[in-house]
């Protein structure tokens, strides 16, 4: 639909000056640790409960490298650092051995839990093995000790299908973002359901809740259309000119100029120094291949109000010699990308190539 405007509208919104733009620092998240002496390097259990329910062939311990908890067993081996929390994982079953931490998990935060394990057992000595020993990994509610989800199931098999077994070292991983904003209790669990049913040795290490404010994307910039120079082809920009260059952001049925921020309009880092609204021209779609210069097309008016803005030359050429050093005198066009955003916060982004003159090899060979 064609929309015309009274000539006192125009002459009203004729000359608008801009001010600066608005620079929005962008800040990097960085995760924060928020397991205590979660590798154990402590040397003990701080921060942790470490609790035996039964009586435990070998108890918790905290321990170098080395030890070996019965026959057929490999020796504990830390994963990080020179300690590693470590049992027997056997004993006077039905026992249990439980370690936890309470941990308070920040709001809007991602959170990933991560630790390593290893678990060995030799059920062809003591006692036959009819039922398997399990390995858990638990989130709970600290305050009810309802189980909230269970990570991890590891489960031994019995003597006649798995008389020996070594799961070696096993590195896990878990997003626990949907407890975000609340205190949950992270809980390791080892279950000997029969009593000292053969030697075993459980080891965990490297217990890390790393939570952090996640990263927001900006959603891609929508096209604009723009046209550097309305009216006029080539688009010429002069190397050392000192004068004002007219871009036309051009309105369409989708686009109402008048909602674009004008502090926000950038070329290359470069900013408008004024600018009016009126309809000077119209959108044409290029078919011209990403990165080449593009054909400069002349348009007429089509109803729908532009926004034209004007930046000093030498704005842009500035920024084009940051952007490219001295090769900027041996280029013969560039596209220039100006990008803005409207009132609601979306980002547009349009391109059009201007074609560069004033090179000093030209003047050379001008003055030649
Ligand atoms: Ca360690
Ligand atoms: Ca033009
Ligand atoms: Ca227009």
């Amino acid at each position: 639909m064609k929309k015309f405007y009274h000539p006192l509208y125009i002459v009203l919104f004729t000359l608008v000056v801009f001010s600066a733009p608005f620079l929005t620092d962008f800040v990097s998240a960085q995760g924060v640790e928020i397991i205590e002496n979660g590798s154990f390097e402590a040397g003990n259990f701080t921060g942790w409960t470490a609790q035996t329910a039964g009586f435990a062939s070998i108890p918790w311990n905290v321990i170098g490298a080395g030890s070996v908890a019965g026959t057929g067993m490999q020796p504990s081996a830390p994963q990080d650092g020179s300690y590693v929390a470590w049992n027997g994982f056997d004993g006077g079953g039905p026992m249990n051995f439980i370690l936890f931490q309470d941990v308070s998990i920040p709001a809007d935060n991602v959170a990933t839990l991560s630790w390593a394990h290893r678990v060995q057992w030799n059920f062809s000595i003591g006692r036959p093995a009819t039922l398997p020993r399990v390995f858990d990994v638990l989130v709970r509610d600290p305050t009810s000790g309802a189980v909230l989800e269970t990570l991890l199931t590891f489960e031994t098999g019995i003597q006649s299908t798995t008389p020996t077994g070594d799961t070696g070292w096993t590195n896990n991983s878990f997003d626990l973002s949907a407890y975000a904003g609340q205190t949950v209790r992270i809980e390791f669990v080892e279950y000997i359901p029969e009593v000292l049913t053969g030697y075993g040795q459980f080891e965990l290490d490297s217990v890390s809740l790393v939570v952090e404010q996640p990263v927001v994307e900006d959603p891609p910039a929508a096209s604009l259309f723009i046209d550097i120079r309305p009216w006029m082809c080539p688009n010429l920009l002069n190397l050392r000119s000192r004068c004002y260059i007219p871009v036309a952001i051009l309105g369409t049925e989708d686009l109402d100029v008048r909602t674009i921020d004008p502090t926000s309009i950038q070329i290359a880092g470069a900013t408008p120094r004024k600018g009016f609204y009126w309809d000077v021209a119209a959108p044409v779609e290029s078919s011209d291949s990403e990165g080449e210069c593009r054909e400069c097309r002349r348009t007429r008016r089509d109803g729908y109000h532009d926004l034209v803005v004007f930046f000093k030359s030498s704005d842009l050429v500035d920024s084009l010699r940051e952007q490219y050093g001295e090769e900027i005198e041996d280029l013969d066009c560039v596209n220039l990308t100006l990008t803005c955003t409207t009132d609601d916060g979306a980002s547009l982004s349009g391109e059009d190539s201007v074609k560069l003159v004033g090179q000093k090899h030209h003047r050379w060979s001008w003055r030649r």
